[in-house]
């Protein structure tokens, strides 16, 4: 159906058509290129008209870091807008980590007027001159799937299908639209548009069938398989299938890395977090959305072990070197190319050696989670406190309504995450930066939810705090902060530690470029922007600590940070 929509600028049709397709939000951070959108907004909000919701995130890092936790927890990509290349420039991090995570979303920064004179919308400043680059787009183009600059209102509805239609097709993640002052500025007086929209995202994918028959074989008839995962859990709904695929191999799965709940860690097969020790006698392995399963030069498979790949993309083929060895990859949505595993091994599978490996792995459960839990007790009384302990304070807080972001320093060990959904960690691209935003993102989405967001006192700071905790009261997206703080980038020190074991950073004690002392009361940060915040520094204090936080945030709903003092590595 073609629906005809009265408006007075492009930039207000461009408006009307993010919120036709369904965009909720732009995250925006704004410049003298948003005049014609900021008056498209005045309009359309004075008479009552739709848009998405503007939501001002006074640092790039963090409103890109919003669209990701919220596209992260509901699938959909929401809009992002920044200042021509300066801001462009500053969020260059965040989409790198929304890439590589595979995450929808529609990035956009204006461009600088492209005429000296003769238009609405003209050179008028003296940043125009000096904002202007030869090839805006570059700076994000390795890290974005598409990139356009819109030149007329007549393509808007092409230009914004598209754009969302890319972002939103497997393998997800974000796509730029440059968008000229003058463009947006162009006097209109409607837009026809379809509605709903006539392109949308391709559906699933499945892997063929003979692909399927063939990696069913090799699991099934292996003695010894192991499953690692990284990033199935993307999807809520693979989760299930991989449950139904360990169960039906008696395979343990093994959650490496992980950036999300991709097995429910109280089930039997949940073989903890590291594969390494396991590979030498694995003589089948099947990689789940995984990039990195092993170090090739620390430890690997033996080479006749057989290797099957499952990922939407499962050559990682925008990473520029990746070896592992392949004996088939199965290129579709993990959901259903699980399920078709699951029941092809199911039909193969040999009833005695499943039940035997299954016990055997059962067992071996059984003894690490007890493991993980002693090593929290043997350390709940030191101060400075440990991370371990932390972690498993934090760890005790998970419940049905909890959501956890975390930015490094949550030991997952320490804690029980069981549903699709309620745990987030970091991109391996390591933007750091990522959480603070993250997890309003995450809260702007599910707000019926309790959002914890953990980080590192390092992480912190990249999250440009200050505009974190500024959009956190501005829209009532209140979540408790738990600040790791060991005063260190300790990531920075292990490297040095294990680049020059009996170097002269060891044998000196010296490690430069590493330390953040002094450290800021970073409660105080909280604090200004009219939230609780406390410093912690006995260990026996934090389960009460944090239990006053979570009250706070739920029932006052104010947002919260604890700054628990950790021991300095
Ligand atoms: C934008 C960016 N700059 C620098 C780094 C390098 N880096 C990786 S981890 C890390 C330290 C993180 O510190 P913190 O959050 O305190 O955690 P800790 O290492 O102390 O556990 C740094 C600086 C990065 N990943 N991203
Ligand atoms: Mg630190």
């Amino acid at each position: 159906m073609l629906k005809r929509a009265a408006v007075e600028s492009t930039a207000e049709a461009y408006l009307e058509l993010l919120a036709a397709r369904g965009v909720e939000y732009l995250f925006a951070n704004a410049g003298t290129d948003f005049a014609p959108l900021i008056e498209a907004y005045a309009k359309r909000g004075a008479q009552g008209q739709a848009a998405p919701r503007p939501i001002t995130v006074p640092h790039e890092i963090p409103a890109v870091a919003m669209a990701h936790g919220y596209a992260m927890i509901t699938g959909r990509a929401q809009a992002v807008m920044v200042h021509v290349i300066v801001g462009a420039g500053n969020a260059v991090g965040g989409i790198i980590n929304a890439a590589r995570a595979n995450v929808p979303m529609l990035f956009s920064a204006g461009r600088n007027p492209i005429s000296e004179a003769g238009h609405s919308g003209s050179r008028d400043r003296p940043i125009h001159w000096a904002q202007e680059s030869f090839d805006q787009a570059a700076m994000v183009r390795e890290f974005v799937k598409w990139d356009y600059e819109l030149r007329s209102a007549s393509d808007l509805e092409t230009v914004v299908d598209r754009a969302l239609t890319l972002a939103h097709a497997e393998p997800q993640g974000p796509v730029y639209l440059t968008l000229p002052r003058e463009v947006l500025a162009e006097r209109q007086e409607a837009i026809e548009y379809a509605d709903p929209a006539r392109m949308v995202k391709p559906g699933p994918l499945v892997p063929a069938p003979e692909s399927v028959s063939e990696a069913a074989q090799i699991l099934a008839s292996a003695r010894n398989p192991i499953i690692i995962v990284k990033a199935a859990g993307r999807d809520p709904g693979a989760v299930p299938a991989l449950v139904a695929l360990a169960e039906a191999l008696g395979a343990p799965v093994f959650d490496q890395f992980h950036t999300y709940v991709n097995f429910p860690q109280d089930h039997p097969l949940h073989g903890g977090f590291d594969a390494a020790p396991h590979l030498e006698a694995a003589d089948a392995v099947l990689v789940v959305e995984s990039d990195v399963p092993w170090f090739p030069g620390l430890t690997h498979p033996r080479p006749e072990a057989r290797i099957v790949h499952v990922g939407v993309d499962p050559l990682f083929s925008r990473y520029p070197i990746r070896g592992f060895p392949t004996d088939l990859a199965l290129a579709g949505t993990p959901r259903l190319a699980l399920q078709a595993l699951a029941e092809a091994v199911a039909r193969r599978a040999d009833a005695g050696a499943v039940a035997e490996r299954r016990s055997r792995w059962d067992a071996e459960h059984a003894s690490s989670v007890a493991a993980a839990a002693k090593r929290a007790r043997a350390v709940q009384s030191d101060t400075p406190m440990d991370m371990a302990w932390v972690s498993r304070c934090v760890g005790d807080l998970v419940d049905d309504q909890t959501i956890v972001v975390n930015e490094y320093d949550l030991d997952a060990t320490q804690a029980c995450f069981t549903r699709p959904g309620s745990y987030f960690a970091a991109p391996s691209s390591g933007g750091l930066g990522w959480g603070l935003g993250a997890a309003l993102g995450a809260k702007l989405a599910a707000p019926d939810k309790t959002v914890i967001c953990c980080v590192g006192d390092g992480a912190y700071i990249f999250g440009a705090p200050t505009a974190a905790h500024f959009v956190s009261r501005a829209y009532n997206l209140p979540a408790l902060f738990v600040i790791f703080n060991n005063r260190t980038w300790n990531a920075v020190k292990r490297a040095v530690q294990s680049h020059a074991r009996d170097g002269w950073a060891v044998k000196t004690d010296s490690m430069p470029l590493t330390a953040l002392e002094p450290a800021p009361d970073y409660e105080m940060v909280c604090r200004s922007s009219g939230g609780h915040g406390e410093r912690v520094e006995d260990p026996a204090q934090l389960p009460d600590a944090l239990a006053r936080g979570l009250r706070i945030v739920k029932e006052e709903k104010r947002q919260v940070l604890l700054n628990v003092i950790c021991r300095k590595p």
